[in-house]
């Protein structure tokens, strides 16, 4: 890194030492964008660098609920407005207890290039609350899902934000959500998306995210590797939306996953995970992954999620959370003989492990590439909503595929055309930052 990225990098990471996460994904995107921005001046004649690393405002709100017991609860609530210069703002919401500035930012900066990969007008936004919905009743999650839209609904419109899903919000928190925006604004519209089908959701927008990174990993090993998913033994971490879709299309593909994990432990199973089983403990039941031992005398157990990451295996799929898989583990699954890691969850290797990894010539990419196909049928979503149409199943899954395909294509071509052969993290910010800074440039000094 040189010149304006070190520059910029340097000066937020003095105003922003407390947020690492943020931090870590703007060292990491800057690190890719000095060979874009040198051979454009006015990307640094008109600080594009300095104004696409901050997001355009951080709304930050007071979520105050009445808990089972009859207790006031309170807590923070957030909406980061990252970046709209290709579209209205467009992201996640996360619950989770960890969730703070400093993720939000990171979760929004990574957003803005990967919307600008899907090849839609969608900008980047993320948001979300330190409630932690484990455990809490469904009259709970509607309360605080109420509260926290009655703050949010002043800040999003269909054609200005649109959240959606992210860690602790599915179906479930999606449908109170929307109700509530509905009892405060009267408007049906598409304001938030991944909502239930008879309410105006995507046929496919649940398993999108998974599903995508599956097309994404299939076209990166065929034209990479001359090989498919048939035959691979994969290991898919977390238990949640985008691991059990995950794990689903490599089935279908043809591989065998043999581990998935939640945040306490993991479980190995040499048979073959038995996805329904995990699907009745984590989705329905709201459980711990632990109980799967319950039906499944092969498999085994261990207490935390980390060690996933030791057992052999072709293909890793990281799917659970950010920084969930270090530079011990990927000497682990580089030791192991891993052919590819594709991240289905946002920054789920730390800087150091995704270094390692290019490195040592393992077939890697990052989120923001290969999970895009959630936000991209998102903005299919969006579009359906607009036109008050529905598009069949097959039809979104088909531009669904068709998409992933090409972001594969655009990421491997701009890491081509620069000299950095196949690192698709390279293609993915170059890509991604090229549309956007010229839409920053085009639209002048905001
Ligand atoms: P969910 O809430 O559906 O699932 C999260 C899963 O991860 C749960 O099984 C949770 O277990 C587990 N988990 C949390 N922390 C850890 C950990 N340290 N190690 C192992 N497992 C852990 O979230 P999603 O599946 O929607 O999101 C997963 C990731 O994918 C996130 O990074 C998210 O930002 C990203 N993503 C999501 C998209 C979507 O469309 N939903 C789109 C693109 C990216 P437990 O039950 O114990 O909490
Ligand atoms: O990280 C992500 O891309 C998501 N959580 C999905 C965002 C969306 O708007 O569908």
């Amino acid at each position: 890194m040189n010149g304006e990225t070190a520059r910029v990098l340097e000066t937020i990471k003095k105003q922003y030492y407390y947020q690492s996460e943020y931090l870590q994904a703007a060292e990491e995107i800057l690190d890719s964008l000095d060979a874009a921005i040198s051979s454009n001046p006015a990307l640094t004649d008109w600080k594009i660098i300095e104004r696409f690393v901050r997001p355009d405002r951080v709304i930050s709100f007071r979520v105050c609920w009445v808990d089972d017991k009859g207790e006031v609860q309170v807590n923070n609530g957030y909406r980061v407005q990252f970046n709209n210069a290709i579209g209205p703002y467009k992201g996640g919401l996360r619950f989770h207890a960890s969730v703070n500035e400093s993720i939000l930012k990171f979760l929004g900066l990574e957003q803005v290039l990967k919307n600008s990969l899907t090849g839609l007008p969608m900008g980047g936004g993320k948001g979300g609350s330190d409630f932690d919905p484990h455990g809490k009743s469904d009259g709970e999650v509607m309360r605080f899902c109420q509260a926290f839209m009655t703050e949010l609904h002043r800040y999003i419109g269909d054609d200005i934000d649109v959240p959606a899903g992210d860690i602790g919000v599915g179906g479930r928190e999606i449908g109170y959500l929307y109700g509530q925006y509905k009892r405060l604004t009267h408007r049906s519209d598409g304001v938030l998306t991944g909502k239930g089908i008879p309410f105006g959701g995507s046929l496919g927008r649940t398993p999108a995210t998974g599903y995508g990174l599956c097309y994404f990993a299939e076209a990166a090993m065929k034209k990479l590797r001359n090989t498919t998913f048939a035959g691979k033994t994969v290991v898919v971490s977390g238990s949640g939306n985008v691991a059990h879709y995950a794990a689903e299309k490599a089935i279908q593909l043809g591989g065998k996953v043999v581990a998935m994990s939640d945040s306490s432990g993991y479980v190995f199973d040499p048979n073959g995970i038995d996805l329904e089983a995990v699907y009745q403990i984590k989705q329905v039941r709201r459980a711990r992954i632990k109980e799967y031992l319950a039906d499944h005398p092969k498999a085994t157990y261990c207490d935390g999620p980390s060690g996933i990451w030791s057992l052999p295996c072709d293909v890793a799929l990281p799917c659970a959370t950010q920084n969930e898989l270090d530079e011990n583990d990927a000497k682990k699954l580089i030791a192991n003989g891993v052919l590819g890691v594709f991240e289905g969850a946002n920054m789920p290797c730390t800087l150091a492990a995704q270094r390692l990894l290019i490195e040592k010539g393992i077939l890697y990419s990052p989120g923001k590439a290969s999970n895009a196909g959630g936000v991209a049928v998102s903005g299919l979503e969006m579009s359906q909503n607009s036109m008050r149409l529905s598009w069949s199943f097959e039809e979104v899954d088909s531009r669904l595929k068709t998409i992933m395909e090409s972001i594969f294509e655009n990421c491997l071509a701009t890491a081509v055309k620069y000299g950095k052969q196949e690192n698709l993290l390279f293609g993915a910010n170059v890509y991604g930052f090229e549309k956007v800074s010229s839409a920053m440039l085009s639209l002048g000094v905001i």
